[in-house]
């Protein structure tokens, strides 16, 4: 006899300084490289899992997962569905009479960011459903084991489970925290949003495409590799263009790999290299800003908060001039995927 029990929970994007691009072939989602994130504040997505039992008479009561309202064809992914039965099973912690199976739940997602268009939404949303389904079940997850099952939904979900700086090394199953959330204070990442279009490849058939054609995915591997401890180094001691150097090598060779796979992957659009010649002319000036792109047309840059009014204003005022508008969203780094809903987003702009 199932009651309603219902759950809601929250988790913010994971930014990839360095960068996850490439799985092994054993395992779901088992990176091939290591990578390094940001999780941040203002990107968040939140889960809803109702468990109202299903009423064929109610529509709204079907199974199944909503996005933003809409019901989906998605269904949760099959292993995760395995996974889930396995934990309770081992558990023995949810009383299976007082839940609702996995596959009778409705569960709603939302974001204050619009989704597949490379602002990761995959990493939060898939934290946050995994935060839900954990406190669903009352199956009192470590944060390492949460992160394993984050990962099996989306890999970069992974990382997002944690809050401030996380690390997830190649080969393994669970991300790991770096710094808190409180790190790093003055540190601003404002995620561009150079275009609203769908991106047309998922990073899941875009990363195969690479492994399978890229003549550079061996290299981009052990390259990637080398710019982990430099990164960790620079974290550590707070220095941004020591940061920054790291972070534009990951991105711009996991873009040469792309670009170089057959069929030719290419996120980039005409704007996005304005975006980029804008960043790089401010740095030459002597603004500490430092950009990151992902698998998507969308623009990311780090710099501290007492210089972002100015280089705001320029990037802004130097787009409007070629008639580009460009929302924007300003974030810090945030906390891990926790219960609760996401507040009314005000910073977009
Ligand atoms: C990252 N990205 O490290 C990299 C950089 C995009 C570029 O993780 O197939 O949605 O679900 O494991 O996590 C995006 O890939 O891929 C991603 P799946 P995911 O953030």
């Amino acid at each position: 006899m199932s009651h309603t029990k219902n759950t809601i929970s929250r988790a913010g994007v994971s930014i990839a300084l360095i960068k996850y691009w490439g799985k092994k072939n054993h395992g779901i989602n088992i990176p091939a490289t290591t990578s390094i994130g940001l999780t941040l504040d203002t990107l968040e997505s939140e889960c809803t899992i109702f468990s109202t039992p299903y009423s064929p008479d109610i529509a709204s009561h079907t199974p199944g997962i909503y996005i933003d309202g809409s019901r989906t064809p998605l269904s949760l992914p099959p292993p995760l569905v395995q996974y889930i039965t396995k934990l309770k099973k081992y558990k023995k912690k949810c009383v299976e009479h007082t839940c609702v199976p996995i596959a009778q739940l409705r569960i709603h997602g939302r974001s204050t960011f619009p989704h597949s268009s490379g602002f990761a939404s995959s990493a939060s949303g898939n934290a946050a459903l995994a935060h839900a389904l954990n406190t669903y079940y009352d199956l009192a997850l470590s944060p390492r084991t949460l992160s394993a099952l984050a990962r099996i939904g989306s890999g970069s979900a992974s990382r997002s489970v944690f809050g401030g700086v996380t690390l997830w090394r190649a080969g393994t199953t669970h991300a790991q925290p770096l710094a808190p959330y409180d790190y790093w204070p003055s540190l601003r990442v404002v995620a561009l949003q150079v275009s609203a279009r769908q991106k047309p490849h998922s990073s899941r058939i875009a990363m195969n495409i690479c492994r399978n054609s890229s003549p550079y995915y061996s290299s981009w591997r052990s390259y990637n590799k080398q710019l982990v401890s430099g990164t960790i180094q620079a974290l550590l001691e707070k220095d941004l263009a020591k940061l920054g150097h790291y972070v534009g090598q990951s991105y711009r060779a996991m873009h040469a790999v792309m670009l170089a796979a057959n069929p030719s992957i290419m996120y980039l659009l005409p704007n996005t290299l304005h975006v980029l010649s804008i960043i790089s002319e401010l740095r030459s000036q002597g603004f500490n800003i430092w950009e990151t792109m992902d698998a998507g047309p969308q623009v990311k840059f780090l710099c501290h908060d007492y210089q972002l009014t100015t280089i705001l204003d320029i990037i802004l005022s130097e787009c409007k001039e070629r008639g580009i508008t460009i929302p924007y969203y300003v974030c810090a780094l945030g906390k891990g995927a926790r219960s609760g809903k996401v507040e009314t987003i005000t910073s977009v702009h």
